[in-house]
């Protein structure tokens, strides 16, 4: 299970579960400040005013992937740092802060991988209406241009969005997440000017610099009917069509799917679709990225569940006669099923039906209850995860996958999200009280796949 030479080998992370040092050098709030102070919104009531501290300890935390032998260091930018209004007023203590990050990198022998665009949206824009506001698309390339001009000379690869899904229906139809809005019209509407904001801030880039590479983010699951039944088959179309499709068909294929469409005509006349957005969001790419986790099975139910008491609405618009059927598989501290298999599947299927140069697996790790032991975490349930959606990204190599690079997520234990810090996903453990690294088995078995640039079964723990 040899991997190609130059196959890139990284650690993702985001601004916001990491940096922490929220009002430091003029950053501006932002969406998820602003869900933070909810009371409860977020499961342990934490916030990311500290996080890893990583806005202080970053050498150290690149000091940590060197040593792991990684090429490749996946981060993100705060916008609320760079346009702390979302104004186009720029700080350029949020500059440097980037600046210095990337340097470090290169210091060590890291290529850096930016990501523009990972949830935590400056909140004033959020005041005038956040992602359901066509003005968030203009002012996103505006924000892009800016950074790309100061660090493409030493930044080539770059990300618009990371998992506009989520951005969109975990923040406005579900509202798990910020700014927590729960009205599917809202969700549908920030979901086309998201995917209007990656083709703005494309363009933009573009229009800095030919030598960049660009790409986006997106969260993908194979979905599979529970039977051939005519309920459960459509339930899998809705699911793989919201949450795969819609992004890929746009992308590479200049249109969202109609079957889509047509569902979501209940919610939405689409009044803010404006001709050109298609071709804009269509904007050629050089390279996909590709979050991989888990993947569902779904079955049609003969009428829509009513939500339990306290529960969420479905972040699926349209969805509440769907339910997930539990496989009785392994899961991880998400309660997500391990499915690696799902992980060739949803490789073969891109490369299969999209014109897609080059892919990444962006992120890939799984939340387990770790425990230290005697001054070490004996991680085997992350281990045996990541190395099996290695094999699994081999596998996916072996039948022509143009795939280029794996990132396990996350670099270290951070903010969760609406789990805040009770969920944790690094491969270095983060002690919250002493800011402490302690880099765990699964780091050291991942970095042994890295070096030897191949997946073996006999030395895998899998
Ligand atoms: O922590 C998140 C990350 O920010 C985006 N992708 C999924 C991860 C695990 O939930």
């Amino acid at each position: 299970m040899k991997f190609p030479d130059g196959f890139v080998w990284g650690a993702a992370t985001a601004a916001f579960q990491i940096e922490g040092a929220s009002d430091v050098d003029g950053r501006g709030r932002s969406i998820w400040d602003e869900l933070c102070d909810q009371p409860g919104a977020i499961l342990d009531a934490s916030d990311g005013s500290v996080a890893c501290d990583h806005y202080n300890r970053w050498p150290e935390d690149l000091d940590i992937v060197a040593d792991l032998g990684l090429g490749a260091y996946r981060f993100s930018i705060a916008w609320p740092r760079i346009v702390p209004l979302g104004d186009g007023v720029i700080e350029q203590r949020g500059l440097d802060f980037y600046s210095r990050l990337v340097d470090g990198m290169l210091e060590r022998g890291i290529t850096p991988y930016a990501t523009l665009y990972h949830w935590d949206l400056p909140q004033a824009l959020q005041d005038s209406g956040g992602w359901t506001s066509r003005d968030t698309a203009r002012r996103f390339a505006d924000y892009a241009s800016v950074v790309h001009q100061h660090l493409s000379d030493r930044v080539t690869y770059w990300s618009t969005l990371n998992e506009p899904w989520c951005s969109a229906f975990l923040g406005y139809a579900s509202g798990e997440h910020a700014p927590g809005r729960t009205e599917p019209a809202e969700a549908i509407s920030a979901v086309h000017h998201l995917m209007l904001a990656h083709g703005l801030g494309i363009q933009a880039m573009r229009a800095n610099s030919t030598d960049s590479q660009l790409g986006i983010v997106v969260n993908m699951y194979d979905v599979q009917p529970a039977s051939e039944s005519p309920a459960d088959l459509d339930a899998a179309r809705r699911l793989d069509g919201q949450q795969n499709r819609w992004y890929l068909d746009a992308i590479f294929r200049g249109t969202y799917p109609q079957d889509i469409v047509e569902d979501y005509r209940t919610f939405t006349d689409f009044d803010f679709v404006v001709d050109g957005d298609a071709e804009c969001i269509a904007e050629p790419i050089d390279f996909l990225g590709i979050n991989y986790y888990s993947s569902f099975m779904t079955r049609g139910l003969d009428a829509p569940k009513s939500p339990l008491s306290g529960e969420r609405p479905t972040p699926w618009v349209g969805c509440d006669d769907v339910e997930f059927v539990d496989r009785g598989l392994a899961k991880t501290h998400m309660g997500w099923d391990v499915i690696p298999d799902g992980l060739t599947a949803t490789l073969e299927r891109v490369a299969r039906d999209y014109p897609v140069p080059s892919i990444y697996v962006m992120e890939n790790g799984a939340a387990y209850p770790d425990e230290v032991t005697d001054g070490r975490v004996h991680d085997v349930d992350r281990t045996n995860y990541i190395e099996a959606h290695l094999k699994a990204c081999s596998l996916a190599v072996s039948a022509g996958v143009p795939l280029d690079g794996y990132f396990v997520w996350s670099l270290l234990d951070n903010f969760e999200w609406a789990w805040g810090y009770e969920r944790r996903f690094g491969v270095v453990r983060v002690d919250y009280e002493t800011q402490e690294r302690l880099v765990k088995d699964s780091a050291l078995a991942y970095s042994a796949i890295v070096r030897a640039n191949r997946w073996s079964p006999d030395e895998s723990s899998a």
